[in-house]
């Protein structure tokens, strides 16, 4: 075949099968030598085995050999699957991407990462994988942001596909599916789902049938479904006289026993055809034709071990942009002596199948990591032939796009009472009237709560998007509605269904514009914060991506009353502390979350190196933000936001009233429980000396930075935290009390800061329906419990504005 173009590169045409065949040796080799390597010959003081990747590894090599030498091109990105991972640092070993050093330390301290990495790696992951189902949903919110880029003229590169590379029993993850809802109402193309096809998973075979239930919910959300279930050596078998009724066993034979039969080799495979199938006829004669061995190459050579149907089959997807589902049939531990044998998981080699694989292979002691070692062909034609290779072309794909520039300062006009959620939406509505870049970049997103959280005014002006028009009925039938529902092109908003999990997905994708496809964007999602927990894992995904996005979550805590404890949230501020990658703030007034917006801004798109080790925050490398919002309208302070004012909002905290020199009580609280704490701080004052207010917007920041101090001073450098700082003028025997709508350990650690007594007041138990005043009495987070705390931790006559607990 004569050589061919492609994107004005010449790549060999069929005179490179050989070279690709030799290959996909070489990856099954080094994968299983990584493995083995970690597991055998690096001392292993823990005793640890690495489970779990040599036989999934050695499912997936023939399938990642078609893509990565052949079928990708550099503007694709790929998930693979977790377990996949050796093949993956091996296919960027060969391309010079990975180095011997950290294949050798596979799985170790700083070593390449178990499960692809995009942050811990150096070898170009495009999307981190490890919890199963995320990385597939992922490739599909990463289609739909390309999307949104070329609808808006911004795609730079071509368009690429968005590849997953899916163990079957991923498919069990129901974030998958929630996708595929999601993809078919957007329009979804340019995306490949690769089944690997194993019918295993960890404990067990799976269940018969699976792949028609796959291939009718897929063809049902109009995906191309491509079933490579024979290689080419069972369709020549296939014509050959008897060949119908080899075909018919297949089909019919139980998944458990064909793993078993391979498991077995060539000498079951023979008797149990025969037994089967035999008729002393032709069937007999095809039987007998072959080998113990060639017997056993016959019966595993499956659709996803072929290489030749499966770069046919990426070859005829890429012709057109539908999305495509290829269900690979293949077998786990294919190549290993672990091949098909159910408990293979968990299987590892033994020292002497090692070497009887290191024979096979023709690996010389001393010269496994070698990168053509034990192969056939001269290693200058598999240097060019990878140097060739399409999606290695242009080298690793990290792109980098500038900061947009920020105005100085977000504004918006106040009003004497706002709750934070009423800011929110104003603020983003004076970012969409703007007319530069910043606002041009800001894409909102939400699922199913655009209105509900204040987004309607930024949705109004800017539109919603969509590839193709779409003209609100409502308004074309002039009936009157306050929301202009028009979707096109040049919209801003990702309008997504319920399902919380497609929000941080998309979120991510969104998040990674700027890496993924070089043009950067400004996500904004919105939901209720009782529902992050529902889309917590891939919240985390998001942020272990290093997404860059912003999150406001509102109403919280129990600011929803009368809807009772399934949407009132208690944990999310212990999640927006603990979660790495994103910075949490809890404002209580409007002018606090102005400040806050303008540094989430500019806190997304920073690029500097990782410093939590020097000062506990992530102020030079940057990250997502989340910001806790109510819809608790509060009176609003009448100030001049000066800058100092604004950087102690940024570093999280601030005195509302400083405590005098012999404060014996200070009240800190967070969020919309300010006018309880300011209430209480009146009441206690007539009957305490010197009451502080302590405003804290950030507990997250307060924290970091301060365990940050802490450990720079056990380094022998100097440090001093904010919340330091703020508390050292806090005399030793003065108590604390904190409240937040919310798990009182948020703020209960302050009391550590500097040795103070504390009561912490919060949420703790699931809520019940009432009005505000009444959940706040029954928590003891109103004026009256942070009161009752005060004169507790007191000495002195009894506070006089405390009532007696009725
Ligand atoms: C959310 C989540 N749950 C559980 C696991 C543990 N786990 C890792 S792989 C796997 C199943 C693997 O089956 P499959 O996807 O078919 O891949 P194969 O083992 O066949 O290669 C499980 C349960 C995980 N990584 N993520
Ligand atoms: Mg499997």
């Amino acid at each position: 075949m004569a050589a061919r173009q492609v994107e004005g590169r010449e790549i060999p045409g069929e005179r490179a099968e050989a070279e690709l065949a030799e290959l996909e040796r070489k990856l099954l080799w080094l994968a299983t030598w990584t493995i083995h390597n970690a597991n055998h010959v690096r001392p292993n003081v823990d005793g640890l085995k690495v489970g779990g990747h040599q036989a999934s590894s050695a499912s997936l090599a023939t399938i990642m050999a078609a893509l990565y030498f052949r079928a990708l091109r550099p503007q694709d990105r790929v998930a693979v699957k977790p377990h996949a991972s050796p093949v993956f640092h091996a296919i960027q070993y060969l391309f010079g991407h990975q180095s011997r050093e950290k294949l050798e330390n596979f799985r170790g301290y700083k070593g390449a990462q178990s499960y692809p990495s995009r942050t811990k790696d150096v070898d170009d992951v495009d999307f981190s994988t490890g919890s199963v189902g995320l990385g597939v949903a992922q490739t599909l919110f990463a289609s739909l942001v390309q999307d949104f880029l070329t609808a808006k003229g911004l795609g730079k590169l071509p368009e690429g596909k968005m590849v997953a590379l899916v163990g079957d029993a991923e498919m069990d993850e129901g974030n998958i599916f929630e996708a595929l809802l999601e993809g078919w109402k957007h329009g979804l193309r340019n995306c490949w789902w690769i089944v690997d096809y194993n019918r295993q998973s960890l404990d067990a075979v799976v269940r018969e049938g699976l792949w028609e239930r796959v291939e009718s919910i897929f063809r049902n959300f109009g995906w191309d479904v491509v079933i490579l279930k024979y290689g080419r050596l069972l369709e020549a078998a296939f014509a050959e006289p008897g060949g119908e009724a080899l075909r018919r066993f297949i089909d019919t034979c139980p998944n458990q026993l064909y793993a078993a039969l391979t498991f077995q080799g060539g000498k079951a495979w023979r008797k149990r055809l025969n037994d089967e199938i035999g008729d002393q006829g032709a069937v007999t004669a095809l039987i007998e034709r072959r080998s113990d061995e060639e017997l056993a190459r016959l019966m595993t050579n499956l659709g996803g071990h072929d290489l030749p149907s499966l770069t046919a089959a990426f070859e005829a997807a890429r012709q057109h942009d539908r999305p495509v589902c290829f269900i690979a049939y293949t077998i786990k531990g294919y190549g290993l002596p672990l091949a098909g044998h159910k408990d293979n998981h968990a299987g590892l080699m033994t020292p002497a199948q090692l070497e009887d694989l290191r024979q096979r292979h023709a690996i010389r002691p001393g010269h496994e990591w070698e990168p053509f070692e034990g192969l056939v062909l001269p290693p200058e034609r598999l240097r060019a032939f990878l140097d060739a290779a399409p999606f290695n072309a242009k080298g690793t794909r990290r792109h980098e796009a500038p900061a947009l520039a920020l105005p100085p300062r977000l504004d918006v006009a106040l009003q004497p009472a706002m709750s934070t959620q009423q800011g929110f939406g104003l603020l983003m509505h004076e970012i969409a009237k703007r007319d530069d870049a910043f606002a041009d970049r800001v894409v909102t997103t939400s699922p199913d709560v655009t209105v509900s959280t204040n987004l309607g005014a930024f949705v109004n002006r800017r539109g919603l998007f969509a590839r193709e028009e779409m003209a609100d009925t409502f308004r074309k039938e002039r009936i009157p509605s306050t929301f202009n529902w028009e979707f096109s092109p040049k919209g801003q908003h990702m309008e997504l269904g319920i399902a919380e999990m497609n929000l941080f997905l998309m979120l991510s994708a969104l998040g990674l514009s700027h890496s993924l496809f070089g043009e950067r964007l400004l996500p904004v999602g919105t939901l209720y914060d009782p529902f992050i927990e529902r889309g917590l894992d891939a919240l985390n995904y998001a942020c272990y991506q290093d997404a860059r996005f912003l999150l406001a979550a509102t109403p919280s805590g129990v600011a929803l009353a009368p809807e009772g404890g399934a949407h009132q949230s208690i944990a999310t501020p212990l999640i927006g502390m603990a979660q790495d990658g994103l910075a949490s703030f809890e404002p209580a007034f409007v002018d606090e979350l102005a400040v806050i917006l303008r540094f989430a801004f500019d806190y997304m798109q920073r690029t500097g190196p990782a410093t939590p080790e020097a000062n506990g925050l992530m102020d030079a490398q940057g990250g997502a933000a989340y910001l806790r919002l109510s819809t608790r309208t509060i009176e609003q302070p009448r100030r001049a936001m000066d800058e100092a004012l604004a950087a102690d909002i940024v570093a999280g905290g601030y005195w509302l009233r400083r405590p005098g020199p012999n404060a014996q009580v200070v009240v800190a609280y967070a969020g919309a429980l300010a006018p309880e704490a300011i209430e209480a701080v009146g009441l206690i004052a007539e009957d305490r000396r010197d009451v502080g207010l302590l405003a804290v917007t950030s507990a997250d920041r307060l924290h970091a930075a301060w365990t940050g101090a802490q450990r720079l001073r056990e380094r022998g450098e100097a440090g001093e935290a904010h919340v330091e700082r703020l508390l050292a003028e806090v005399p030793g025997h003065c108590a604390l009390v904190t409240v937040i709508d919310g798990h009182p350990a948020t703020l209960g650690w302050l009391g550590a800061v500097q040795g103070h007594r504390v009561r912490a007041l919060g949420v703790e138990r699931f809520g019940q329906t009432g009005t505000l005043a009444d959940l706040y009495r029954h928590y003891g987070i109103d004026a009256q419990g942070i009161v009752r705390a005060a004169q507790a931790m007191t000495p002195g006559r009894p506070i006089r504005h405390l009532r007696a607990v009725g």
